[in-house]
């Protein structure tokens, strides 16, 4: 079925003149390139951002470049099969590493795209979601959904960094981004952490659930940590020690478009993640993992960054056999599966 289609060379000039002039363009010179046999195109590359190479840069733009000139200090992790321009790293997905000099204040405002926070070093930094005072520290991972109030501040001595992650890059293509400054937040007391704290069981004052869209903000590592440690011993016949960030009210994805995950990898740990539709994102948290995706091979230290292509087959190892290795994942699976798209090819 698939036999040569004409191409646009093959038909008259005069043809062709007449068409643009009246906003009109034949499909059959593009239909294979936009709809291809069997597995879409993909600019996404496997692209790999070492921390140690990117910190030293990132630090010099706090000397550059003063927070009144940035609003957001932040270099974009960007995918160069898209074109650095583009500042993607999948179709759907916007990485950044953002830093916040002890003093300084990122100001309030909301936006449509929704955003994440893995922190990455640095203590003493705290973000305000919707009058919600998250403090900062290695491994948590901190919401910022579409339309919340957002600041960050810093109460520290050291620089502090974290990973940005947005789902930017499809509220931009969709022509729904855009952003409304603010004032700064007064913050309310309760803490969404501590109010689910534990699992299966949940807040319901007078036997009220929350009606919030976002009941839990901030998701400390320490827990996600636990979880997977307590996981690894509970089931250890189980190949994949992988835990979702979910909201609790629900059980749905944390949020509406990514989906986020932490994995563990058992001390010398080999784990194949199958070839799914979506586009993966990988933050090594803690020891040390080698990603082999396509024809590369990363070595993920401590705080490296990598992503994979959709439609790809992923293979994970523990680079230590003595201490676990744990993961931060990012994908773009709630998003396919809204779409209707999704799909694990094994
Ligand atoms: C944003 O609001 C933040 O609030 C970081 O820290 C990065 C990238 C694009 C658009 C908005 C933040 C962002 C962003």
């Amino acid at each position: 079925m698939s036999h040569e289609l004409g191409r646009l060379e093959d038909l008259p000039q005069d043809y062709r003149d007449d068409l643009i002039k009246l906003n009109l363009v034949p499909l059959w010179p593009s239909l294979r390139a936009v709809l291809p046999p069997k597995v879409p195109t993909r600019k996404t590359r496997p692209t790999f951002w070492s921390y140690q190479s990117l910190r030293p840069l990132l630090l010099r733009a706090g000397e550059l470049t003063p927070m009144e000139k940035a609003e957001r200090r932040v270099l974009v992790l960007a995918n160069p099969g898209h074109g650095l321009e583009k500042m993607q790293a999948s179709a759907a997905m916007y990485l950044g590493m953002q830093l916040l000099l002890p003093g300084e204040w990122a100001p309030s405002h909301r936006h449509t795209p929704n955003a994440v926070r893995m922190i990455v070093e640095g203590e003493g930094a705290y973000t305000t979601v919707d009058g919600e005072k998250c403090p900062m520290h290695r491994g948590d991972l901190i919401l910022t959904p579409t339309g919340l109030w957002h600041e960050h501040g810093h109460d520290g001595t050291e620089p502090v960094v974290w990973l940005d992650v947005l789902d930017l890059p499809l509220v931009y293509y969709t022509e729904t981004s855009y952003a409304i400054e603010g004032q700064r937040q007064p913050v309310k007391p309760g803490h969404g952490e501590q109010a689910y704290r534990s699992g299966g069981v949940m807040p319901t004052p007078v036997f009220e659930r929350s009606n919030k869209a976002y009941p839990m903000l901030r998701y400390p590592w320490v827990d996600a940590r636990a979880a997977l440690v307590a996981l690894a011993a509970d089931r250890p016949e189980q190949e994949a020690v992988q835990v979702s960030y979910v909201n609790p009210e629900t059980g749905q994805d944390a949020q509406n478009i990514l989906g986020f995950y932490a994995l563990m990898l058992r001390p010398g740990q080999t784990l194949r993640l199958p070839a799914r539709s979506p586009a993966m994102v990988f933050h090594q948290i803690e020891g040390r993992a080698e990603a082999r995706i396509e024809d590369s091979t990363f070595t993920l230290n401590e705080a490296d960054t990598c992503c994979a292509p959709g439609y790809t087959a992923v293979t994970l190892r523990n680079l230590s056999s003595e201490q676990p290795a744990f993961l931060f994942i990012a994908d773009e699976t709630p998003l396919h599966q809204k779409l209707g798209v999704f799909e694990n090819r094994g």
